[in-house]
């Protein structure tokens, strides 16, 4: 059989400057473009801005329509008189929204909390990585948790500037520094690091590259942490939904068994694996049902954890 080129379209070589593939690019596009309210608004509550999930139960009475005029409690702040009419509803309304907000982002700050609880017993003068680091919120968590150093890298030059930012208003930039780069070939010191993560951005990249990465990095007994949404082995290849979330977001959602497989091929053995599924599909329920807020792929997240093709799992390892 003869192969022929004819009708492919050359993907262009990676330039001498990035070592970007067109990949890369793209999904450098996405994120250098991406303003969504969801990330922004619960950032903007405390200048914590995080690129992934929540998990925990929900308080439900966030969602609860306010009494014209009286208001049922349990609201944010003590509001601006009763109102009548037209005024007051559109007050209730703002209100309700607020503390749908506000429930959102206390539960993904939960998760960013779980994440650097993994992180081992870190000291002021330890360094920590941070790959996929977007918005730069898993940074300053860690950071405000155990005063160590933290290095965050992302593929999008303004996550990066607003990250670095946000790092300097907080008069943290001393010790809380990001980088434009690519998480796969960060140029970072080797054996520098005593805890490293990935949250929600394993998706974007090879996991034996990754992991080879986080190996060089971090130093013997280090410590590597992942929360990531990925592909049930047990329900047989990547599903629609999974499909769904891939083309959402432009990744490559891997099976379970590749995170394991790809550890022990970079000397990372896993000490703890925590499924979080459960404790994620609440977040989705309460996301769904904030209209100010949604992005569309909310139905599709929880069809797949409800169907099992699709699962949330933090695994943390030791380098050794
Ligand atoms: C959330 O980012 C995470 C990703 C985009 C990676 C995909 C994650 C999986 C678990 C598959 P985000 O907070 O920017 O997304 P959104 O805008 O939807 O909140
Ligand atoms: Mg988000």
């Amino acid at each position: 059989m003869t192969v022929t080129e004819a009708g492919t379209a050359a993907a262009p070589v990676p330039t001498q400057a990035t070592c970007q593939s067109t990949y890369q690019t793209r999904v450098a596009d996405y994120w250098n473009a991406e303003e969504n309210p969801v990330n922004l608004e619960l950032g903007k509550i405390d200048d914590l801005y995080h690129h992934h999930y929540g998990i925990g139960d929900v308080d439900w009475s966030v969602l609860d329509e306010d009494e014209v005029g009286g208001g049922v409690g349990g609201g944010v702040g003590s509001g601006s008189g009763s109102g009548s009419g037209s005024g007051g509803d559109r007050d209730d309304a703002a209100k309700r929204r607020d503390r749908i907000t506000a429930e959102l982002h206390r539960l993904e700050q939960a998760q960013a909390d779980l994440l650097a609880s993994h992180l081992g017993a870190l000291s002021p003068t330890d360094r920590v990585f941070d790959a996929g680091c977007g918005r730069g919120g898993g940074s300053v968590v860690a950071h405000l948790r155990y005063g160590c150093h933290a290095d965050g890298v992302t593929i999008s030059r303004k996550q990066a500037d607003f990250a670095n930012d946000q790092a300097r208003k907080r008069s943290i930039d001393d010790k809380v520094r990001y980088h434009h780069r690519n998480m796969l070939d960060t140029g970072c010191p080797s054996g520098a690091y005593a805890a490293s993560w990935n949250n929600e951005s394993t998706m974007y990249v090879e996991l034996d590259l990754l992991f080879a990465e986080h190996a060089r990095l971090l130093r013997r007994g280090g410590r590597y942490v992942t929360i990531t949404g990925c592909y049930n082995d047990a329900y047989g290849r990547a599903s629609r939904e999974v499909s769904l979330i891939n083309a959402h977001y432009i990744c490559d959602i891997h099976p379970r068994s590749e995170y394991f497989r790809a550890m022990a091929r970079n000397r990372l053995v896993p000490v703890h694996v925590q499924d979080l599924t459960a404790a994620t599909l609440p977040y989705w329920e309460l996301r769904k049902q904030a209209d100010h807020l949604v992005t569309g792929i909310e139905e599709t997240f929880l069809s797949a954890y409800e169907n099992g093709s699709f699962q949330y799992l933090l695994i943390a390892a030791d380098r050794i």
